[in-house]
């Protein structure tokens, strides 16, 4: 069983996830419509893992015997000023949810709620490999530079990160 403070923050979480998917397939198709084909590859795969994320906190609040309320999502940004501020977006966005997730098993330390907080820890190895890779997209900016054939190298070399332990 799940306190209804968990159960409650659990749902702003899934709220949170979706959220994250819909951001973003707004960026695969600000990718796709502005030629950056890789990238727009690289969020829809960012998108389907968000969507992951979100059914795995809904079965676990009813496997705890909890109510897993459908989010609503709305407000999500479709235009961008520059292919650089997908990322730095993307970033930010991986970054917040996070510190979503760690205010998550603070609650769950207070209340030594142990069984959510091993349930999280899948997410918090995650997000280390998704911060990874947002820093590492962003980093190409400025390793090759945007000049010239830049962006379009940026491009390709998103399509490419990879991220081992
Ligand atoms: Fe990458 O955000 Fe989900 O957990």
């Amino acid at each position: 069983l799940i306190s209804a403070d968990i159960e409650m923050l659990l749902n702003q979480q899934i709220k949170k996830e979706a959220h994250s998917s819909s951001i973003y397939l707004a960026m695969a198709s600000w990718c796709d419509r502005n030629g950056y084909d890789n990238s727009a590859d690289y969020f829809f795969k960012q998108a389907e893992e968000e969507r992951q994320h979100q059914l795995k906190f809904f079965k676990y609040v009813l496997d705890m015997g909890g109510n897993a309320v459908s989010p609503d999502v709305s407000n999500i940004k479709q235009e961008y000023n520059s292919f650089r501020e997908v990322f730095e977006e993307a970033l930010e966005q991986e970054i917040n949810i996070t510190q979503s997730i760690k205010n998550i098993a603070a609650r769950c330390y207070s209340e030594q709620d142990f069984v959510t907080l091993e349930f999280l820890n899948w997410f918090f190895r995650e997000q280390r490999e998704e911060e990874y890779k947002a820093r590492r997209a962003l980093e190409l900016f400025d390793v090759i530079g945007e000049e010239g054939t830049g962006r379009w190298q940026i491009d390709k070399h998103v399509g490419q990160i990879t991220y081992s332990e």
